[in-house]
């Protein structure tokens, strides 16, 4: 599998504009746009620091994979994946499916960014949520 670089982190936050105080305006760094990720139920606002970004992750809706995961965490936000970058998804996928890995997503997908994305389940990795990226 060819793994290229962590691509970004995913970080579940209860409101973005509250968030960026904190990463925008005492860090520092610049936010590159925001955008809703319909089917995810998901606002998301990428923030780069050279090869690598931050993804800030604000639930439209409680009922969501973010939602659910702020309110188990009592309301709080805190580190929700991490994303590795692929040269061939697909492939990845056909070769983590052969080898009996746990997915949550067996087919490629939009993500923000116009990436395509799939997710590992937890279980399967030791408790970490991972998501594959392909970037064209
Ligand atoms: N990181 C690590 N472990 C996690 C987790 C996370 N972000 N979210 C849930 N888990 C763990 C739970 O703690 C639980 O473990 P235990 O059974 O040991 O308690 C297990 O996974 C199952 O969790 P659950 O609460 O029963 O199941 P959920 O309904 O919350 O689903 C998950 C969890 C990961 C399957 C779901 O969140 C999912 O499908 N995520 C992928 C999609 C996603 O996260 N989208 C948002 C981002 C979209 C984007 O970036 O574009």
């Amino acid at each position: 599998m060819n793994l290229q670089v962590v691509d970004h982190l995913g970080v579940a936050v209860p409101s973005i504009d509250e968030a960026l105080k904190f990463w925008q305006d005492t860090l520092g760094v610049k936010c590159h746009g925001v955008e809703v990720v319909e089917d995810q139920k998901v606002k998301t606002a990428f923030l780069p620091i050279k090869d690598t970004e931050f993804e800030l992750l604000e639930p439209t809706s409680p009922d969501s994979p973010v939602g659910k995961f702020i309110e188990k965490n009592g309301g709080r936000g805190g580190l929700h994946h991490v994303a590795i970058r692929v040269e061939n998804l697909e492939a990845a996928l056909a070769e983590l499916k052969e080898k009996g890995v746990k997915l949550i997503d067996e087919k490629p997908r939009r993500g923000a960014g116009g990436a395509m994305i799939a997710f590992l389940h937890p279980k399967a990795t030791g408790g970490v949520l991972l998501e594959l990226c392909e970037r064209k």
